[in-house]
């Protein structure tokens, strides 16, 4: 059998998370419209059955990464942290453009006939440069395509695969499940052999709370707009898993959840709370619903605001949100309580 971690990387918003969920079939990671929705490292895992006389089975574990864009605050220098972090333990890079970027950026051969290199933005180059020392295969994964006429995106195929040394260009579109199976097998080609890094039926390694967590700021992203998603964080601080079995036939039992909205001024938790209210329950119902999809029982959840002023500034804040750290946190204390 073969293995092997592949990062997932991009500019904001081209869609790395949304590749991610279709590639496992689950709702791995949370997507919006808005840029620099992921704000962590995600793993994804896939099992490829063996494809007789093509390749062995295989299981993929794919690291979803924030959105590449030249850090301004602590909380971006965390989020490209988290890229490094996926980029140091990987077998293969991909990395992702919006195809309908690059055809409005004038790359198809209409406007670039000699097939020169094409307008590359100073924040591509950026992305570009992560990858450029690595010791492993990457490649160029065009994504969005239903969103464009083929006539279009050959030539840009074309002139992507004479550069930057990609070892394929691969156009996808996932919302429409189109290239997925070639990706995955292309994928498998370049994986070395090994066993098994996750058990066969877990798909990602993201404890529950945290997911509800990101279920919780999905939310956020949708109902509010300008700084205010930016500025949002989400702590759970009670979860409490129904006690007992369900009986036969009688309702699904309650999950109760407590959840902090942070934000940085007190105008941005007025937007956020809405008059009388209204603004923080259409997140919460809008939350609420996605969350008893991932739990499978009806949920109690109550949501409350915060302001913590400047908290995007806060290395201690920004790394208490971090549930690896948490885990971490919590697996000292307990280490520490055994030793007393
Ligand atoms: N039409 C179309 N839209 C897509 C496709 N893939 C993603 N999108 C949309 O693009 C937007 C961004 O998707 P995400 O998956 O959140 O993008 P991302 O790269 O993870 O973004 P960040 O986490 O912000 O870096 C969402 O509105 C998606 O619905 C696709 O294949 N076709
Ligand atoms: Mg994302």
């Amino acid at each position: 059998m073969k293995s092997g971690f592949v990062a997932i990387l991009g500019r904001p918003n081209v869609g790395k998370s949304t590749l991610l969920n279709a590639l496992t079939g689950e709702k791995v990671a949370i997507v919006t419209a808005k840029p620099q929705t992921t704000r962590n490292r995600i793993v994804g895992v896939v099992e490829v059955p063996a494809h007789k006389g093509l390749h062995p089975a295989a299981q993929i574990v794919f690291v979803d990464t924030p959105g590449v864009h030249k850090p301004a605050s602590q909380l971006d220098r965390r989020m490209l942290h988290e890229v490094h972090e996926a980029l140091a333990s990987r077998d293969l890079v991909l990395v992702l453009m919006d195809v309908t970027r690059r055809i409005g950026l004038g790359d198809a051969s209409a406007e670039n006939p000699k097939g020169k290199a094409p307008n590359w933005s100073s924040e591509d180059e950026f992305l570009l440069s992560l990858i450029r020392s690595l010791d492993c295969p990457a490649f160029l994964v065009l994504t969005k395509i239903d969103l464009v006429r083929k006539d279009q995106l050959l030539p840009l195929i074309e002139s992507l695969s004479k550069q930057h040394g990609f070892a394929a260009v691969i156009p996808v579109s996932a919302r429409g499940r189109d290239g997925l199976d070639i990706l995955l097998r292309k994928i498998v080609d370049v994986l070395p052999r090994g066993q098994r890094y996750f058990p066969k039926d877990q798909f990602t390694d993201q404890p529950v709370r945290f997911m509800v967590a990101e279920l919780i700021r999905e939310s956020i992203l949708i109902e509010t707009g300008e700084e205010v998603p930016y500025a949002a964080a989400v702590v759970i601080e009670r979860f409490e898993e129904p006690e007992g079995n369900p009986r036969p036939g009688g309702r699904k039992p309650l999950s109760r959840i407590h959840a902090a909205i942070y934000c940085e001024r007190t105008g941005q938790k007025a937007i956020l709370i809405g008059k009388a209210g209204s603004k923080l329950k259409a997140i919460g119902s809008g939350a609420r619903r996605k969350i008893e999809s991932l739990l499978g029982t009806r949920v109690y959840l109550e949501l409350h605001v915060i302001v913590e002023p400047g908290w995007r500034e806060s290395k201690a804040f920004i790394e208490s949100l971090d549930w690896r750290n948490q885990l971490d946190r919590l697996a000292e204390k307990q280490a520490a309580q055994h030793d007393e």
